[in-house]
C-alpha cells in the first residue's frame, strides 16, 4: 500500500473505511455548508461529499483531514509520528557500516532521490481547458463561511509560485477571496514563502493554484518547509513516489497532474486591494488589509471535477489535524539543531502559534531558558508567543500533567521570560501588527544554581506496592476501568479531549 495516488482514489479510500458520508439534499455553501461540517468536525465525524451545492455544478468535499484517524490513512501510517520516523531516518542517516546497513543507506538515497517531481505529458487536470469569458469561478461552489465574511472564499488551495531570483518553486496554501469571476485576492502573509516571491518580482509574477490533489500534497501546501525546499519534493519523499507535473496551458508553471481543477493566472505588483474580512482559525474575524490581486488566465479540470474546501474558525476545526501533523513531522528536523528536545505540542486551542509546550533533557542552569530562544529562533515556531517548558519525564500531550508542573514547579519572579519578537500576522492582541511580547515560562525542576532552595523529590509508591495492589485487585471488589486503575485520572470525554488524544 501507499498513500492514495490521487483524490478519486482517497475518496475510494475514505469510503471502504466508511470515514465518507455522501450529501445528496441540496446545500447552500453560504453559510450552511460550515454550519454542517462545523458540527461534524466538532463531533469527530465523517469526510462530506456534498454532491448537489446550490448554484453548481460541482460537488464540494469537505472534513477530509478532520479526525486523527483520517490523517494517518492520508499518509498510509500507523501514526503520525510513524511518518516522523521515516523522515528522521533519512535525517540521521549515518555513514553505514557492514553490507546490510549499506543496501538499507542506499533503499533511504534512492527514496530521497525518488522525491523529485516528474513532468509527464498528459495530466486529467486537464481534460477540460476553459480560458477567456469560459474561465470563471462562478462555475465553482465556493462557500462564503461565516456571516460577516467579505465575500467567498476558496479556502484549501495549492498556490504555486517560482522565486523570480533562483526558480525555486514554492507550494502554500493561502486562502483567496473572490473578487469576481475571474480575480480573487492573494492572502500572503508577511511570513511566507510565497510573500517572498512576489516581492522579489519586478512587473507580473505567475501563479498557478491546484485544487484537490492526493491528501498527502494538500497537506504538505501547508508545511512549513524552509523557502529552499520544494514542498512537492516532501510530497514525494512522503508519498513514496514522485509527485507527476504537466505544463500549466497559460502560465510557465509545471502543475500537479492529479489535481481536479487547476487555476492558472498572475498577480501585478502594483495591484493591492482590501482582503476580508473573514472568519479566521484564531476564532476571530481577520479586518480587511490590502493583499495582492489574482487574475485567472485559464482554468483547467477533470470532466466531473471534485471541488474541496475547508473550514477554519473557533477550534478545533478540521485544519487542527493539518497542524497536528506538520507539529510531529517536523519533530525529528527540530531535533537535529535542538537535539535536547524530547517532545513537544502545540495546543489545538491554541491555534498553533500561541502555545509551545516543550520538553527537555535539562542539563545545566538556564537549559530551559536557551530551548526558549532557540524555538523563537526556528522557522515558523519563531512566532509562536508563549512556550511552556517540562522536564522529560513530562507528557507534554496531557495538558493537566502540564498546569500541574506549571504550578508546582515556577516562582513566577525567577522563572518567567517575558521578552518580544515577532508575532503572527493574524494575531490582534498585540499592541502593534507582527510584533510584540513573549512569554517563557520554566516548568522544570530547577538547582540551587539556579537559584532555587533544594528541590524536593516527587511522590511515588514502591514498584513491590504497585504489583502487590495489581495482584490483589480482583480481591478487594472494586471496579475501576483500566486507565484509573494504573493511577491515571480519568479523562473526560468531551469532543476536545478527544481529538487531542493520541
Ligand atoms: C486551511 C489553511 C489555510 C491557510 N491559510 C493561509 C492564508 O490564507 N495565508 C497564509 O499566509 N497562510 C495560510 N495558511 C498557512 C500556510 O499554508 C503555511 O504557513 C504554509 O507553510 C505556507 O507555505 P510557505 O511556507 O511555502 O509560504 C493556511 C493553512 C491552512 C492549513
Ligand atoms: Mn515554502
Amino acid at each position: 500500500m501507499a498513500p492514495a495516488a490521487d483524490l478519486r482514489a482517497w475518496l475510494n479510500l475514505l469510503e471502504r473505511e466508511g470515514e465518507l458520508v455522501r450529501v445528496a439534499a441540496e446545500v447552500d455553501p453560504e453559510l450552511e455548508i460550515t454550519e454542517i461540517t462545523d458540527r461534524t468536525v466538532k463531533a469527530g465525524g465523517p469526510a462530506l461529499l456534498f454532491e448537489n451545492v446550490k448554484g453548481s455544478e460541482r460537488p464540494l468535499l469537505i472534513n477530509q483531514f478532520g479526525t486523527e484517524r483520517r490523517m494517518c490513512l492520508a499518509f498510509d501510517a500507523p501514526s503520525l509520528d510513524a511518518v516522523a520516523e521515516r523522515i528522521g531516518d533519512v535525517l540521521e542517516m549515518q555513514p553505514p557500516e557492514g553490507l546490510v546497513a549499506k543496501v538499507r543507506g542506499l533503499q533511504k538515497l534512492k527514496s530521497i532521490a525518488d522525491s523529485r517531481p516528474r513532468t509527464v505529458r498528459r495530466g486529467a487536470c486537464q481534460e477540460l481547458v476553459l480560458t477567456g469569458d469560459d474561465a470563471t469561478l462562478d462555475a465553482l461552489p465556493i462557500q462564503k463561511c461565516w456571516p460577516e465574511d467579505a465575500a467567498p472564499f476558496i479556502t484549501l488551495p495549492a498556490v504555486v509560485t517560482h522565486d523570480p531570483r533562483t526558480g525555486t518553486r514554492n507550494v502554500g496554501m493561502y486562502r483567496m477571496q473572490k473578487l469576481g469571476p475571474r480575480a480573487t485576492a492573494m492572502h500572503w502573509q508577511i511570513h511566507k514563502d510565497g510573500r517572498a516571491d512576489y516581492l522579489a518580482t519586478d512587473g507580473k509574477i505567475e501563479v498557478a493554484v491546484a485544487l484537490g490533489t492526493d491528501p498527502v500534497t494538500t497537506y504538505t501546501a501547508s508545511a512549513p518547509l524552509p523557502k529552499h525546499i520544494d514542498e512537492l519534493m516532501l510530497a514525494g519523499f512522503l508519498r513514496g513516489e514522485p509527485v507527476e507535473l504537466v505544463r500549466a496551458k497559460t502560465v510557465a508553471i509545471d502543475v500537479p497532474a492529479n489535481a481536479e481543477i487547476v487555476l492558472e493566472g498572475y498577480i501585478d505588483k502594483n495591484e493591492v486591494t482590501d482582503e476580508g474580512p473573514f472568519g479566521d482559525h484564531t476564532g476571530y474575524y481577520t479586518p480587511p488589509e490590502p493583499f495582492p490581486v489574482f487574475h485567472l488566465t485559464a482554468i483547467t479540470m477533470r470532466r466531473d471535477a471534485i471541488y474541496p474546501s475547508i473550514v477554519v474558525g473557533k477550534p478545533p476545526a478540521e485544519d487542527a489535524w493539518l497542524g497536528k501533523a506538520s507539529e510531529r513531522i517536523f519533530l525529528p528536523a527540530i531535533r537535529m539543531t535542538v537535539p535536547e528536545i524530547v517532545d513537544y505540542d502545540l495546543p489545538v486551542a491554541g491555534a498553533f502559534h500561541n502555545c509551545c509546550i516543550v520538553s527537555i533533557r535539562k542539563a545545566y542552569p538556564g537549559h530551559a531558558q536557551k530551548v526558549m530562544h532557540a524555538i523563537w529562533g526556528l522557522g515558523m515556531l519563531s512566532l509562536t508567543k508563549a512556550i511552556v517548558v517540562v522536564d522529560e519525564w513530562v507528557d507534554v500531550h496531557d495538558y493537566d500533567e502540564v498546569v500541574f508542573r506549571m504550578g508546582a514547579n515556577v516562582d513566577p519572579k525567577r522563572d518567567v521570560l517575558v521578552t518580544e519578537g515577532p508575532l503572527d500576522h493574524l494575531d490582534h492582541a498585540p499592541t502593534l501588527q507582527f510584533y510584540g511580547g513573549k512569554i517563557g515560562i520554566d516548568a522544570t525542576h530547577k538547582s540551587p544554581a539556579e537559584g532555587a532552595r533544594e528541590w524536593p523529590r516527587e511522590i511515588e509508591m514502591t514498584r513491590e506496592t504497585k504489583e502487590l495492589a495489581d495482584r490483589r485487585w480482583d480481591e478487594y471488589g472494586i471496579d475501576l476501568d483500566a486507565t484509573a486503575r494504573n493511577g491515571r485520572i480519568r479523562q473526560s470525554s468531551r469532543p476536545l479531549r478527544r481529538l487531542l488524544r493520541r
